[in-house]
């Protein structure tokens, strides 16, 4: 019997697609393989991208390489992280910050890195608390945030944005409106502002007042203008009012007139910030009017346009990122959020009702061809945004794109009601899309950015520089300072602790300053004392200090809780809690057990009058 050809062409199709071999061995690799390939690093090999995902009500960063997807580290920022000893002590300076700027939990959304000549450099990471109308930055030499900051009169700090090339302000947007003057009696509609902060000092510099729910940032790759979606126009208090419009708006800030204005002193001070007001500050505000209750602003890596997505309307509004004037408003499918780019003129929207990614040629939906969508890709589930590597900067790579879907239903094996979140990655470099791999996160990546490693991985520290003030090896100490308070500068190293016992007594508010002292790369020694809540992570040649209460008497057992060496359960000692009656010191109990312990010389005994 003779088949036709293209039956037999059909057959192969389905065959291949089924990850079944027909041909010859090497000659037809499955779809499968393919891709798995193409995220696959092997062991011993690195990932080509750092990618730094949000952790959303995690309060915190995830970093992930890409194209592994795997989770490298996760980066506490807004909430106390027992496994790194973050913020865990009433005592502790940044816990206290945290508490007095809004709380220890955080809802962190948009990871924005800095900009050189609108390269990102590797030099820092900035971060958003929404909940709590924070900011934070991490220093990308050690992975560690170094400076947070409440931002004043404004709740609700959603978008933010790097002011490009050079990373001038960043832009923190304000999405929950307020009364103008911060009084509940003030029966005006409410307001918001965006705020521009000086990266390097972390300190505030000027708060531009816009009305109707900031959501999203951007600025225009020229430091011109930063650009915010506004979806309240309605003004509205709930939901109902706030989808009357068929139009809303894009903020365009100019920021040389801003900064104009403010030099000028146009600004009305609250709370040390100067705020101008728009109307009686011009051209520092313009609205440019686009539908409906809009989501994410993004400007195209040349520059050129600021791309707003729609939310509610099945379009996005291409602007002028210099004349600020609509050159088009193509659609892209239902529930348009975020757009990214890559380095072929594309743009790539994700479509959160469609759960798509819809590719689309820029120049072709500007001169209104009919054919500029190129293509459409299914992601699971609901995605909100989306990330190409290097679309946020003036030089995307082309290569892959990160899905972050907001539901995963059916992709993973079930875990209770509570389902992961689910990380999707496309290879782009083609003309198609094709999904590659997914990996799950905790709750909740929101954005994500990425950089080379071959940027950022030589300008990540191996070891800590010792603080001028790090507590050196043979200059351990167990000091009484006061009549309640004793000080212990201990140091950390394979594996022990020196002093490796001290005491004190019931009522004794301990100091304890403690170095790492090993200059290796990873050798992480952890200090944690049971009923203290105390733990603390301390990398090569870290200082720590830590101030609490010695607690009720009794013997207590610090340990080390980062595996270190085969001895590494050994690694502990014991701090003596005596009652507060006690006559019985240090000196006698180690007499008394008759070991040779780490009595520094000069321990005062705590048996003296108090
Ligand atoms: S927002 S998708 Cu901050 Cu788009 Cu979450
Ligand atoms: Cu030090 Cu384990
Ligand atoms: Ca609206």
């Amino acid at each position: 019997m003779k088949r036709h050809p293209l039956i037999l062409i059909a057959a192969t199709v389905v065959a291949t697609l089924a990850g079944v071999h027909t041909f010859g061995c090497g000659a037809a690799r499955s779809a499968r393989s393919l891709a798995a390939e193409k995220v696959y690093v092997p062991p011993g090999e690195l990932d080509k991208y750092y990618g730094f995902l949000s952790g959303g009500q995690s309060g915190s960063v995830f970093v992930v390489g890409v194209p592994s997807g795997r989770l490298i580290r996760e980066i506490p920022v807004f909430e106390p992280r027992a496994a790194y000893g973050y913020a865990m002590l009433e005592t502790d300076a940044r816990r206290q910050l945290l508490e007095s700027t809004g709380g220890l939990w955080g809802d962190t959304h948009h990871p924005v890195l800095s900009e050189k000549n609108g390269l990102f450099d590797g030099e820092y990471l900035w971060i958003n608390d929404l909940a709590n109308g924070r900011l934070a930055r991490v220093r990308l030499d050690y992975f560690e945030a170094d400076r947070i900051i409440k931002i004043p009169n404004l709740q609700g700090a959603h978008g933010i944005a790097v002011v490009s090339p050079d990373t001038k302000y960043i832009v923190v947007n304000g999405e929950f409106e307020q009364p103008t003057d911060g009084l509940v009696t003030n029966p005006a509609p409410y307001t918001s502002v965006v705020a521009f902060v000086d990266p390097e000092a972390m300190e505030m510099k000027f708060e531009v007042r816009v009305n109707g729910n900031i959501d999203i940032a951007d600025t225009s790759k020229d430091g011109h203008y930063s650009f915010s979606t506004v979806y309240n126009l309605e003004q509205g208090r709930d939901m109902g009012s706030m989808i009357q419009y068929d139009r809303d708006a894009v903020a365009a800030i100019d920021i040389p007139a801003a900064e104009k204005a403010i030099a000028a002193g146009k600004g009305d001070v609250r709370n040390g910030v100067p705020i101008l007001d728009p109307e009686k500050s011009e051209g520092v505000l313009t609205l440019i009017p686009v539908p409906k209750n809009p989501h994410g602003v993004n400007v195209t890596p040349d520059g050129r346009y600021a791309i707003a997505a729609g939310k509610l309307s099945p379009t996005v509004t291409i602007i002028d990122a210099h004349t600020l004037k609509i050159v088009a408003e193509p659609e892209v499918g239902l529930g348009p959020l975020h757009t990214t780019f890559d380095n072929r003129g594309n743009a790539f929207t994700s479509l959160f009702l469609d759960s798509q990614v819809v590719k689309w040629n820029i120049d072709k939906a500007v001169t209104g061809t009919s054919d500029y969508i190129v293509d459409r890709i299914n992601v699971h589930y609901n995605i909100g945004h989306l990330q190409a590597v290097g679309g946020d900067s003036m030089h995307p790579y082309g290569d892959y794109l990160l899905a972050l879907n907001k539901l995963s239903k059916d992709q993973y094996v079930p875990v209770g009601p509570d389902l992961p979140e689910n990380q999707e990655i496309i290879d782009i470099s083609g003309e198609k899309m094709k999904l590659l791999a997914s990996f799950p996160t905790p709750p909740e990546p929101h954005d994500a950015t990425f950089i080379a490693a071959s940027v950022l991985k030589p300008l990540v520290h191996q070891t800590y520089t010792p603080s001028a003030d790090a507590v050196q090896a043979g200059h351990e100490s167990v000091v009484r300072t006061g009549p309640h308070a004793v000080s212990v500068d201990m140091t950390l190293i394979r594996s022990a602790y020196t002093p490796d016992a001290f005491e004190v007594r019931e009522g004794d508010q301990v100091t304890m300053k403690i170095t790492n002292v090993e200059t290796i790369r990873d050798m992480i020694h952890g200090f944690a004392l049971p009923d203290h809540n105390l733990n603390i992570a301390l990398p090569p040649g870290y200082t720590k200090t830590v101030t609490f209460d010695a607690g009720k008497p009794g013997v207590y057992w610090f340990y080390c809780t980062n595996f270190c060496s085969a001895l590494h359960l050994e690694m502990r000692g014991r701090m003596v809690v005596q009652p507060k009656a006690s006559t019985v010191t240090l000196t006698d109990w180690h007499a008394a057990e008759n070991v040779k312990g780490q009595l520094v010389p000069g321990v005062p005994s705590t048996g003296d009058k108090r």
